[in-house]
């Protein structure tokens, strides 16, 4: 092939190259067309293969052209791959945008249940007076629910505590005071800590009362302890509860686990309410335990967590503690 020939086949070949680059739709297209002109065995390869027959002058004019060619069509297919990645780029912006003037989706924020809100404040104030959170097994022996606590099997004060006996003599817990028996068990005084807990009766559900409540019970043992701590307890946590000073009236009454034992009334909205029950722990509990009562004396309180939210939030109906209806639980 004559010099002359070899010039026409490389000028053809940069025209069909050039044309070719310039119509590549995608990145993978262009790296064929790059193997098909410019690869080892493509087609400027050849063309090169054939100049092995031209005279030494000839040599070096078709050499230069070839390398004309050569730049010629990697300038031309890097321009291409620069305008392909470039157009690849803004098709994913435009595909990704984000309008983030759209209204956005409403998830509905759940709240706090109005027992669970009443417990946290009854807490939050005894943690304030240095007590500390305990809890235990709703399902209880005999023993920790009633033995412990100077109630044995033929007590009066049973009838009143009747609860729901599970197969294998257990039975579902009447107060969280199991928990402080088994609290007293395992420390050794000074302690003073708040059972906070659902508890179960064999009551007749009516607006007031119902068979699964809640409670929370406070304990404090230590050397010196009298009723006047008690005393002074209770007031301030009633003060805090309703956050105002309140009249407050003790009157005397009856627990098998406490002696002296009273029952608090406040003043509230013009009416004496009774709010909870508490007195001096009996030294048999403390005796129960493998605490000496004759050094360590203790008080006790417990409060009904349902008593205090229905007073608070003045509502009308224990039942409605329990029946989920958002309408009602959405105004707390
Ligand atoms: C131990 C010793 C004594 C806790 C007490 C009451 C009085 C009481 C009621 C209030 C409303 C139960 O939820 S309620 O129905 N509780 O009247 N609770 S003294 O005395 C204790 C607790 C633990 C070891």
């Amino acid at each position: 092939m004559s010099a002359s020939d070899l010039e026409r086949e490389l000028a053809d070949l940069k025209q069909t190259a050039i044309a070719a680059i310039a119509t590549a739709a995608d990145l993978d297209r262009l790296e064929q067309l790059r193997v098909q002109f410019l690869g080892k065995k493509g087609q400027l390869s050849q063309v090169l293969r054939g100049m092995g027959k031209l005279s030494t002058d000839e040599r070096p004019r078709v050499g230069a052209r070839a390398n004309d060619v050569k730049q010629a069509l990697q300038t031309s297919l890097e321009g291409a791959r620069n305008n392909l990645e470039a157009a690849a780029i803004a098709a994913q912006l435009a595909s990704e945008t984000l309008d983030v003037t759209l209204p956005g989706v409403g998830r509905p924020l759940g709240r706090k249940h109005p027992l669970n809100s009443t417990i946290d404040r009854m807490i939050e104030i005894f943690i304030g007076l240095g007590y500390t959170v305990a809890e235990g097994s709703e399902i209880e022996t005999d023993y920790y629910n009633f033995e412990a606590l100077n109630t044995p099997p033929d007590h009066p004060a049973r009838d009143m505590q009747d609860t729901f006996y599970l197969p294998g003599g257990k039975l579902l817990r009447t107060h969280t005071s199991s928990v402080q028996i088994r609290y007293m068990e395992r420390h050794a005084p000074p302690i003073r800590i708040a059972a906070p807990g659902r508890v179960y009766r064999r009551d007749t559900v009516d607006a007031t009362h119902s068979a699964v409540f809640h409670q929370l019970e406070i304990l404090s043992v230590e050397e010196g302890l009298s009723f006047t701590d008690l005393r002074g307890t209770i007031v301030e946590f009633l003060r805090q509860m309703f956050g105002t000073e309140l009249e407050v009236r003790f009157r005397a009454s009856y627990f098998p686990f406490t002696e002296p034992s009273a029952e608090v009334d406040v003043r509230w909205q013009g009416k004496w309410l009774e709010v909870l029950g508490c007195g001096m722990v009996d030294p048999n509990v403390l005796k129960a335990v493998g605490y000496d009562p004759e050094r360590y004396t203790g008080f006790a309180a417990g409060f009904g967590v349902e008593r205090f939210a229905m007073v608070l939030h003045r509502m009308d109906d224990i039942r409605r503690l329990y029946a989920s209806d958002l309408r009602f639980l959405r105004q707390f």
